[in-house]
């Protein structure tokens, strides 16, 4: 058992597998402006200290940060003044992982003693977030009282809200007094007339309005909060939801809207839709984006302006690292017989290990960038990794349920998505099927890098033209792709393979399952 400070840390580091080397209601609506350095790139970059203090431990707000720190959300918000095409609140499957879906809805108090449970045994939560499964300023109380006990007890834990923006203007003031660092708002629209097609009606002012008027009013209200935000210094994350047909050629200027207001990062989000779902979009057949119709919107979106690229569209009672889903592990039954001991100093203590290990895996990736410094190429691919975080490669082909996505060229290795898949590999033996769907997830990549792989999937991998990439097990992700880089220009410069252009890929519409 290892001592730090005098405190035994033992239990906790065992809670996280990938420190020790191996290993839609999230926020904003479901379905679904700052300089770069953060959200989807890695690092503090040109950030300023006071900022990057705020963003460094946030899972969502730093790409960096997310194969680290932990968030969970305390699903105390059940009403909602809007509804939205791609939503169904009344759908509640513990498999199923879309914003808007929860399993339990909390009293504040409960909440507060979630929030103390996870902190203790999740050292490495830094987020609590309050984003449904309605809208938390719909249920201003419920979500206000919950913030003011989690400061009183767990005061190191950031606070960060979701909204639809239609009350945000009404409450600036009280996010601003309890110190609510961080505030998403969804935005998929500042036209009306499109806004008509995502949303039937809104609640305000103890009225309902429809259509043109109803999106105009939304909008309004949406933009208003967003700069009184940032005037006072608040982040703002803004949500979109690509909806192919409706606002994909809209976003864009979204963006340019939102960025002018001094919004600090853009999440567009693929738009989750199947006819199971119940919604008016999945019900319709509206269809999501491809992988390369978001990543061609997203690029185009990233100029000054941060885009998140990370986002997992988690649920309103989402516990654990993005990618994970641990709410099983925290129950209200299980939370009441808990042996709940919140200790600052361990929690110090754990991250300033993580925080440790997270410059090595920067300086690793620096180091091998300098090999590439004078190799001139326009080759660039992507790469698909299995990983239970820690920026490490280390888990086994067969039993990833995503793939995290990087853009690979002389200037990096980019992290620019994730796929989430069914595992390969159900009850000890593998399932052609699931090999085939993952080969259409990661359809877009050069290689999959794992930690180990069996033969039949390496062969299937193989023959769709993707390469099994298992010598870098456990070694750190970014240094591992650079170096393969590396390795790849020289293979086609000496004639050993040639370089082919890859095709589109899916975006899965299920479930990422609970573990
Ligand atoms: Fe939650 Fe949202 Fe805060 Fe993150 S989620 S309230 S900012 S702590 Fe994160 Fe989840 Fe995406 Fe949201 S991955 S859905 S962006
Ligand atoms: Fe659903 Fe309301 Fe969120 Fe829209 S704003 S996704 S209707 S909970």
């Amino acid at each position: 058992m290892e001592l730090v400070n005098g405190k035994a840390v033992a239990r906790l580091l065992v809670m996280q597998p990938a420190l020790s080397g191996s290993g839609q209601k999230g926020c904003g609506s479901k379905g679904g402006g700052g300089k770069s350095s953060c959200g989807s790139a890695a690092g503090q970059g040109d950030l300023s200290p006071e900022i990057w203090e705020k963003v460094k431990n946030h899972p969502c707000y730093s790409e960096e940060a997310h194969h680290h720190y932990a968030r969970m959300h305390v699903a105390v918000a059940p009403a909602c003044n809007i509804q939205c095409n791609y939503c169904n609140r009344k759908y509640d499957c513990s498999n199923e992982s879309r914003p808007g879906v929860v399993s339990e809805r909390l009293t504040p108090e409960q909440a507060a003693r979630k929030v103390l449970a996870v902190a203790s045994n999740i050292p490495q939560m830094t987020v609590l977030g309050i984003a449904g499964p309605g809208d938390p300023l719909a249920n201003p109380e419920k979500t206000f009282k919950t913030f003011e006990l989690v400061t009183q007890t767990a005061p190191d834990i950031k606070l960060c809200l979701s909204t639809n923006g239609l009350m945000l203007p009404d409450y600036v003031d009280r996010i601003q007094a309890l110190n609510i660092d961080h505030v998403t708002i969804t935005i998929n629209m500042i036209d009306p007339e499109i806004g008509a097609n995502i949303y039937p009606w809104i609640y305000y002012n103890k009225k309902k309005y429809e259509g043109v008027e109803a999106a105009k009013i939304l909008s309004e209200r949406q933009l208003l909060g967003l700069e009184m935000l940032t005037e006072r210094g608040i982040l703002c994350k803004v949500n979109s939801v690509m909806i192919p047909g409706v606002n994909d050629h809209h976003l864009a200027e979204v963006n340019k809207a939102v960025k002018s207001r001094g919004a600090f990062l853009h999440n567009i989000m693929p738009l989750i839709s199947a006819p199971e779902h119940g919604t008016v979009f999945g019900l319709n057949g509206t269809r999501g984006p491809t992988a390369q119709e978001l990543k061609t919107l997203q690029d185009s979106c990233e100029g000054e302006m941060n885009m998140m690229r990370h986002c997992r569209q988690c649920r309103a009672d989402a516990v654990g690292l993005l990618g994970e889903d641990r709410s099983n592990e925290f129950t209200t039954e299980k939370v009441m017989e808990m042996d709940v001991h919140y200790d600052l100093e361990i929690r110090q203590a754990y991250q300033e290990d993580v925080e440790r290990q997270r410059a090595a895996v920067v300086a690793a990736r620096n180091e091998e960038l300098k090999t590439l410094a004078g190799n001139e190429s326009d080759i660039t691919f992507m790469i698909a990794v299995a990983t239970k975080g820690g920026g490490r490669i280390n888990q086994h082909f067969g039993h990833a349920k995503e793939f995290q996505v990087y853009e690979v060229s002389t200037s990096g290795a980019k992290f620019v998505g994730h796929r989430r898949v069914d595992n390969y590999c159900q009850g000890g033996f593998g399932e052609e099927e699931s090999l085939e769907t993952v080969i259409r997830a990661i359809n877009d990549c050069t290689a999959v890098f794992i930690s180990r792989i069996g033969n039949c999937p390496r062969e299937g991998l193989l023959k769709a033209g993707i390469e099994p990439v298992d010598r870098f097990a456990l070694e750190y992700i970014e240094q591992s792709a650079l170096a393969y880089f590396r390795e790849y220009l020289e293979r086609v410069r000496s004639g050993e393979i040639e370089h082919k252009l890859r095709g589109d890929a899916d975006i899965r519409q299920g479930a990422l399952i609970a573990t």
